[in-house]
């Protein structure tokens, strides 16, 4: 069961819990790009995110380069950002602090 849609200003509010993530321009999705030591570390938090997320059954858009990995988190059955991603944006950011 997925969260409804945040709209305009709940989505903005929301975004103030998680770190340097932006709102799409058509707000249907949130986006980071994470940068670490090196491939290792990136793997690392890639590894440990995929866990996170499949727990949750709610899975990022993500791409990896080297030692780069660029995020993009929606809620496809709502159509935009719900509290599913911000969720997995928290997550995602406390594995990032301790890898980077
Ligand atoms: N991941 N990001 C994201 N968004 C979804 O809507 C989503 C998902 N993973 C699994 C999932 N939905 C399932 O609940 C449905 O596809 C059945």
């Amino acid at each position: 069961m997925n969260d409804a849609r945040l709209e305009h200003e709940a989505l903005n509010e929301a975004l103030q819990a998680v770190e340097n993530w932006v709102v799409t321009e058509d707000e249907t999705a949130i986006a980071r790009d994470f940068k670490f030591a090196d491939f290792r570390e990136a793997f690392a938090f890639m590894s440990e995110c995929a866990l996170a997320a499949e727990r949750l059954d709610h899975h990022p858009d993500w791409s990896n380069s080297y030692n780069r990995v660029g995020v993009s988190l929606s809620t496809h059955d709502a159509g935009g950002v719900s509290t599913r991603d911000i969720a997995l944006a928290g997550i995602m950011d406390e594995a990032a602090r301790r890898f980077g």
